[in-house]
């Protein structure tokens, strides 16, 4: 049984992660309307597994007997300097939700909830890819500087990590 203080923490993260694939969303939707089809495309991708982030920790809450609520979100930013800036702001927001999730194992420990730290092992070692991924992004683009052809090869490289994973081979 989930003690109040972890499961309203665990909701507090429930609400984090569902505004994260509401941001990302709204970034796909302004690259795509601004010749970004690729980021466009890692984006949406990007957006779909933030929510399966925000059901696998709903379940948990309500497997552990606790109860998985949603809350009212803020309207995220629709608009953008340039396709820089759009990753710039993914990496902050990472950033945000690196330090939520680590606060959310402190709290877990404190309370002696160890079970609940074992289960929040997954998104620590999640947020180091995705910092890690968001990092190299930012790296490129800050090679390509203001070079439309640089931009236009990394907007082709997002498209193939946003692109849905291969179907299996049959054996
Ligand atoms: Fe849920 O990992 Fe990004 O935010």
């Amino acid at each position: 049984m989930l003690n109040k203080k972890v499961e309203e923490a665990l909701n507090e993260q429930i609400k984090l992660e569902e505004e994260s694939s509401r941001v990302y969303m709204a970034m796909a939707s302004w690259c795509e309307s601004n010749g970004f089809p690729g980021a466009a495309q890692f984006l949406y991708k990007h957006s779909d597994e933030e929510r399966m982030h925000q059901t696998k920790l709903i379940h948990y809450v309500n497997d552990r007997g606790g109860h998985a609520v949603l809350n009212s979100l803020a309207e995220p930013g629709n608009v953008y300097k340039s396709l820089k800036d759009v990753f710039e702001q993914v990496l902050h927001h990472e950033l945000h939700v690196t330090a939520s999730i680590n606060a959310l194992y402190h709290l877990a420990t404190q309370e002696k909830d160890y079970t609940t730290g074992q289960f929040l092992q997954w998104y620590i070692m999640e947020q180091i890819e995705e910092e890690s991924l968001v990092n190299g992004i930012l790296d490129k683009m800050n090679l390509a500087g203001d070079n439309k052809g640089g931009i236009f090869f990394i907007d082709k490289e997002l498209a193939a990590l946003g692109a849905p994973a291969a179907a299996p081979k049959a054996t």
